[in-house]
């Protein structure tokens, strides 16, 4: 019994040169080693790994962060309810311009080494924060995996700060190093804020971190908007095999809510519309709770 336990779970077999049949989590490939390099990333992909997040400067100009900007407050105003104004959902089709960021091969190339070819974009999202803007709680982009998140990660976001990030301006916080610890972090850590730093940068930067890693952001002191546009991508492996987005809520009616489950009818994801600003919050504890089970 005591011998069983022992390999449980079992360990890769140390006699063996090839342990997995992938690469090793965050490894570098020949083709993304040589893309980055030539886009002056290959540092960025080391600090992305090490410390779990990365600034890219200067990515977008001037601008094309002005026109970036100016749509997403226009198109916030189509958002109704509560998010009528500070946010923009489901920007990609919305308006040409956006097709332009996520196609940016420096995006690309750091997307393709976290999240591996074939990443989906999972969202593409204006955030808007008036002056007064609280303090955004440090969290997980990969809210809904449960731990321990896997070496590998399954996400990442980038933001594109349409203004400055100075202290006042409520820049975006990390938590360096955080993705080792593969969880959320538990309440006293997201009240603490632990080696939490700013993120200063200039406006039209990249800057992104893995799913796993602990941010937030800090209040807006200052006066005017903060913009930002939200860019989130995730591993392709948990798209499933067959799509029955055919069958809608008609075809639903009366059936087992079963089936609305199976079919993801009833988690938060994939809730955005055009008008609604973000994902149905009603839904998102039951989503989480779900994804722990
Ligand atoms: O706006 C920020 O600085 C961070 C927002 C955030 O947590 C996110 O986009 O995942
Ligand atoms: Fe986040």
């Amino acid at each position: 019994m005591k011998e069983i336990i022992k390999e449980f779970p079992p360990g890769p077999d140390k006699s063996l040169k090839r342990k997995y049949i992938s690469p090793e989590p965050l490894s570098i490939s020949k083709s993304i080693r040589n893309s980055a390099e030539k886009l002056g990333l290959y540092d960025h992909l080391i600090f992305l790994r090490n410390e779990g997040y990365c600034i890219i400067e200067n990515v977008f100009k001037d601008r094309f962060v002005a026109e970036i900007r100016k749509k997403i407050i226009s198109l916030a105003e189509e958002s109704e309810g509560d998010f009528k104004g500070l946010s923009a959902a489901m920007l990609l089709g919305r308006d040409p311009i956006f097709e332009e960021v996520v196609t940016n091969s420096k995006l690309l190339n750091i997307v393709e080494f976290a999240v591996g070819k074939g990443a989906l974009l999972s969202q593409l999202l204006g955030g808007i924060r008036p002056q007064g803007g609280g303090n955004f709680d440090i969290h997980i982009d990969s809210a809904w995996t449960p731990a321990p998140l896997p070496d590998y990660p399954l996400m990442i976001t980038a933001c594109m700060p349409c203004e400055d990030f100075t202290l006042k301006a409520g820049p975006t916080k990390v938590i360096p190093k955080s993705h080792l610890y593969k969880r959320q972090p538990y309440k006293d850590e997201v009240k603490s804020e632990d080696g939490a730093i700013p993120i200063l940068c200039k406006k039209g930067s990249l800057v992104f971190w893995l799913g796993s890693t602990w941010h937030g952001n800090y209040p807006r002191l200052k006066k005017g908007k903060r913009v930002v546009l939200h860019i989130s991508f995730s591993r392709l492996m948990m798209r499933p095999i067959e799509n029955y987005d055919h069958l809608n809520d008609s075809w639903l009616k009366g059936k087992p809510k079963s089936i609305k489950t199976m079919l993801g009818r009833d988690d938060f994801l994939g809730t955005s519309t055009k008008f609604s600003g973000g994902t149905d919050r009603s839904k998102t504890i039951k989503t989480f709770n779900r994804s722990h089970s």
